[in-house]
């Protein structure tokens, strides 16, 4: 597969924070047995990925702006091009010594998504869409799951917890779900539960309040494998009202339904 140069840009910066997340997530290990535990050592590397990953594109791409996890919104000179930033999605899992985490970078032109690359430094996994030319998984080319059947469905979520979500609504969702798939399944990185959406390990996907960079560069990825992504209510309004539903088309279908949605704009 060529990659584009937009994409080498890209991917270049995600690998850079991968080696400095990896070298980190090893360094978590030793800090689990501490008695001050890793947290705070974990938030500085998430602000070190971010650095590097602001640096890489800002070197190579002058003037684009950007709205990132922890910087928040950097207007630039060109406000055609915005680059969503995650360096760090599955921040539980990284602080837990669980190697399910990943670098999540999308780039929008004119509002719409162009280009999106996720990788998880752990497994070693590189996951690259451009709009129009197909999604990758370390250059092997990926497609939505072939399963029709809710009842033979493999189900990503993301769970609210403590302090996070409403936990009111996920419980009218869950039985609905769970009495119907032949199994839900929860990894705690929303970039990558998207990115097995493309690869065809998860059927489908749902969940609730995640943002803008959680998302961005998994909704490009599943949909140029093949898939649909949309809100709760079927519409293209992900962003604003932080809901999220992906599977190939049946599963999507599938899911909206079961979730109480009417499938009208897809
Ligand atoms: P994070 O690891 O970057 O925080 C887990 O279900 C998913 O929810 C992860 O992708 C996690 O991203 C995200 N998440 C956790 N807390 C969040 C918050 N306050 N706002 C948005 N997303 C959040
Ligand atoms: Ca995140």
């Amino acid at each position: 597969m060529a990659r584009s140069a937009i994409i080498n840009v890209m991917v270049q910066a995600a690998m850079k924070a991968g080696r400095s997340l990896a070298r980190d997530f090893g360094e978590v290990q030793n800090l689990q047995v501490s008695l001050k535990g890793p947290g705070d050592y974990v938030s500085q590397a998430d602000h070190k990925a971010e650095k590097t990953i602001f640096e890489e594109l800002s070197r190579a791409r002058p003037g684009y702006s950007f709205l990132m996890e922890e910087g928040g919104v950097i207007e630039g000179t060109d406000n055609q091009h915005r680059w969503l930033v995650d360096p760090l999605d599955g921040t539980t899992n990284f602080l837990h010594g669980i190697p399910i985490f990943s670098i999540s970078i999308a780039l929008e032109r004119q509002g719409q998504l162009v280009a999106a690359v996720i990788h998880n430094p752990a497994m070693d996994e590189l996951y690259v869409a451009e709009r129009g030319s197909g999604a990758f998984l370390n250059d092997r080319r990926l497609r939505v799951s072939g399963r029709r059947k809710m009842e033979d469905s493999v189900i990503g979520t993301g769970v609210p917890h403590l302090g996070r979500g409403n936990h009111h609504d996920y419980l009218r969702d869950l039985p609905a779900i769970m009495a119907n798939s032949a199994g839900i399944r929860r990894l705690g990185s929303a970039a990558l539960d998207l990115a097995y959406v493309a690869a065809g390990r998860f059927d489908g996907f749902w969940e609730a309040g995640l943002s803008p960079w959680d998302v961005a560069a998994g909704m490009l990825i599943v949909r140029e494998a093949g898939g649909f992504v949309t809100d709760a209510d079927g519409g293209y309004e992900i962003f604003d009202k932080q809901t999220i539903v992906a599977g190939n088309e049946e599963i999507h279908r599938a899911l909206l339904k079961l979730l109480g949605a009417k499938r009208t704009r897809v």
